[in-house]
């Protein structure tokens, strides 16, 4: 059945919670796991499940997702598979952006029109998870359902970030909150004796929905909605049959900066709980890089990507992505180290050392703690960052704190002997 479903993935409105790593770039072009791009989770989900025709919508289109996509995804000519980006556009009757998530799949539709198809699968963009669909589009179908969306058990403590539901014995919801902050204990349900034993008795919704095709575009066309979560579902509710198509492996949020680097951070773990090593890979850009070389170095739960070349004396519960380069008796512990998308020549670099210049990477006897480093910074020698006191938040030009978490910008520099 997955023949009839055309997937919409939700790239990402403005991404200001995930800034300044969404400050250049649209937010499912945002790198994860040291190789791969946001965008590849939903789409290897989609692919693994045997779904093939793929929209991302996102606000802005950067060239980097662009290029991404189009060196990424082939399909045969003779398949009707497709990974197409729809960023917002200004049209004659529309001069905005997206105003929210229904509002960026209402301007999608007159897209899927040429299309034969059943049903839509809506996903967010911000997500780290592997799930079957095809599952979940069997139950749609079995249950003869007009919307089914994916739910998972959630603790008290992350019911104001989430939509929470009720459901019958039939698993059809029967109430729907969006994000409520206080006196929601009413809403707790009966959940397996493994998530009670964790606490985890309230039913969140993932943010992934099926429609049937008809009932999508009676719910978008003729009204003003903007939001999923805040209208079309709660409304839906009322009047048609939506089906709780409950999920108890591991997804998180990735949506804000403490949680991308959690759960970035959390792939080094023995097993962690999001498995890169599974049968189902997660698909992205092939890239003819040569195999990292290290000298020296200590490591300790660390994942490095290709095309490294590493003298540190210490790595730490560290990803370190594409192409980066590390220098000598430095010490990283907790980072994640996006990479770089190109290397400096040998003559660049004897350049920028003449010129007492950092280099692309990380340089000698730096200590690093806790921190995003994003594409393409260079980090003079003897540089500390966080390695004191507790930081204030804020955006401090080159870099930005957030939670205890230092972000460097993409191409920042930060010179010899840096303290921050
Ligand atoms: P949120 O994730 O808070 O809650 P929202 O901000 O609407 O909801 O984002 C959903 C997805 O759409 C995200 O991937 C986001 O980046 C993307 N998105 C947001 N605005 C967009 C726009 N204008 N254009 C394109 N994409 C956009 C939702 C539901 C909750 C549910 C949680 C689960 O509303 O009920 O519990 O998801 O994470
Ligand atoms: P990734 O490996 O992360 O997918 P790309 O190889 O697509 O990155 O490169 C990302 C960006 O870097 C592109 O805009 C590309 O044009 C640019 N880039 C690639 N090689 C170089 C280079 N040698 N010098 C400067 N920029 C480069």
């Amino acid at each position: 059945m997955t023949s009839k479903v055309i997937s919409i993935v939700l790239g990402g409105g403005q991404g200001s919670r995930l800034a300044p790593l969404t400050t250049t770039r649209s937010k499912p072009a945002v790198p994860i796991a040291g190789k791969y791009r946001l965008v590849d989770i939903p789409i290897s989900n989609c692919l693994h499940s045997g779904i093939h025709r793929i929209y991302v919508l996102t606000q802005f289109n950067s060239a980097s997702l662009n290029k991404h996509i189009k060196n990424t995804y082939h399909f045969s000519n003779f398949s009707e598979a497709f990974v197409d980006i729809l960023a917002a556009e200004q049209t004659p009757t529309n001069v905005g952006w997206y105003q929210g998530t229904a509002d960026a799949v209402r301007q999608s539709l007159h897209h899927l029109a040429v299309h034969d198809f059943e049903y839509v699968l809506i996903l967010s963009g911000d997500q780290l998870y592997q799930m079957d669909f095809a599952h979940m589009i069997e139950q749609h179908i079995a249950a003869n359902a007009d919307i089914s969306i994916a739910t998972i058990p959630v603790h008290a403590n992350d019911v104001p970030g989430f939509g929470i539901l009720k459901t019958d014995a039939e698993s059809l919801i029967t109430s729907f909150i969006e994000k409520p902050k206080t006196n929601f204990e009413s809403w707790a349900s009966d959940v397996s004796p493994q998530m009670a034993a964790e606490g985890r008795v309230y039913l969140a919704s993932m943010g992934i929905y099926i429609f049937n095709k008809k009932l999508l575009y009676e719910l978008l066309e003729g009204n003003d909605h903007t939001d999923f979560g805040k209208e079309i579902i709660p409304q839906s509710i009322i009047n048609h049959k939506v089906l709780s198509y409950q999920y108890e492996g591991y997804w998180t949020d990735i949506g804000t900066i403490p949680s991308f680097f959690e759960a970035n951070i959390g792939l080094t773990d023995d097993i962690p709980k999001f498995n890169l090593f599974d049968k189902h890979p997660i698909y992205t850009r092939a890239r003819m890089l040569p195999p990292s070389k290290m000298s020296g170095t200590h490591v300790d739960k660390v994942i490095i990507a290709d095309g490294c070349i590493i003298n540190a004396s210490q790595l730490t519960r560290a990803l370190i992505g594409i192409r980066s380069r590390i220098g000598f008796e430095t010490i990283i512990e907790n980072c994640y180290m996006m990479g770089s998308d190109n290397y400096q020549t040998l003559e660049q670099i004897a350049e920028l050392h003449e010129s007492q210049s950092p280099v692309m990477g990380i340089g000698d006897r730096c200590h690093i703690k806790n921190a995003i480093i994003d594409k393409n910074a260079s980090i003079g020698d003897d540089v500390q960052i966080n390695c004191g006191e507790p930081l204030e938040n804020g955006d401090y030009g080159a870099y930005v704190v957030q939670d205890g978490i230092v972000i460097v910008k993409k191409r920042a520099v930060i010179p010899n002997g840096t303290i921050i």
